[in-house]
């Protein structure tokens, strides 16, 4: 199938302008899917306190839920006006994008390969950002998704300082976040001095064993060398949210760790990085 109607593609408004802000990792999955299969779509930019409204009158149900079992509404949803379809989840995104227009842009993204970095003790099971889907097709890509979720979010305390809060929703936003995490203040979240670094030393030795899978072809930059899948998408989403959270230093440390593997995949996957 070939698109012509532009998708539309919901993403959290964070300070404006959005274009140079937003981090958030999922979406970013999906925007930069989107970007790789060459497809035609607007971006609707969503305030975090307004997801739930947004997601429940599109009638899409939530796909996670919060510890004390309430629906927690997210994005990135994408509304594809050529066959009507509403898909709520990065992951189910990418299946479908890949299902419908599977010639489009830069091919598959889903070609096989193994996909084995995994976390000791199994945070992807602790954290659990994403249900596994797809059926046994994709799932070597849906428990890599997972994984890298986890590897990613439990160290997630280090974007806080520099996060790029909208000002006109960004006491809400603070007062959501501190109600979720059943702390009494914003100035908890805080993570300075030696705290800081062993939360960074810890960052850096769990991507040490995602760097291995990159590392595996040397010519680089993508696990499969000279062709992006949508798992160097997961990770590219996830340093996107590191490039815009971490103050610039650190940024700068992140790209060289690990024989500069995160750096230049950052860098190779500017082409599918344009914000529209
Ligand atoms: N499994 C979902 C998870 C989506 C998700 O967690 N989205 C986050 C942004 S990365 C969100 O919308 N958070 C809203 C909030 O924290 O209120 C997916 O992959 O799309």
């Amino acid at each position: 199938m070939s698109s012509s109607l532009p998708i539309t593609f919901y993403d959290i408004a964070q300070a404006p302008p959005v274009e140079k802000t937003c981090c958030s990792p999922n979406p970013w999955k999906t925007r930069l899917a989107l970007n790789f299969k060459n497809l035609p779509y607007t971006t609707t930019w969503v305030p975090l306190p307004d997801i739930p409204k947004v997601r429940t009158s599109l009638q899409i149900p939530a796909c996670r839920k919060f510890q004390d079992g309430a629906d927690f509404f997210t994005l990135p949803i994408i509304q594809d006006p050529t066959t009507d379809a509403l898909v709520g989840d990065s992951f189910d995104i990418a299946i479908y994008l890949q299902k419908t227009y599977p010639a489009s842009g830069g091919g598959d993204l889903f070609p096989p390969q193994t996909l084995d970095f995994a976390l000791t003790p199994n945070l992807a099971i602790l954290v659990p950002l994403s249900e596994r889907r797809g059926g046994p097709e994709f799932a070597e890509y849906a428990n890599f998704n997972a994984n890298v979720d986890a590897a990613f979010s439990v160290h997630v305390q280090l974007t806080v300082q520099e996060f790029p809060l909208d000002p006109a929703t960004a006491e809400a936003t603070k007062a959501e976040f501190v109600r979720r995490a059943g702390v009494s203040s914003w100035d908890d979240f805080a993570l300075v001095g030696e705290a800081r670094e062993k939360t960074k030393d810890s960052f850096r030795d769990t991507l040490g064993g995602l760097a291995k899978l990159f590392l595996r072809d040397a010519s680089g930059p993508f696990l499969l060398g000279a062709r992006a899948s949508y798992a160097d998408l997961i990770v590219g989403a996830w340093l996107r949210m590191m490039c815009v959270t971490l103050p610039n230093s650190e940024w700068e440390e992140l790209r060289g760790w690990h024989e500069g593997v995160f750096g230049q995949l950052h860098d190779a996957l500017g082409v599918y990085a344009q914000v529209k």
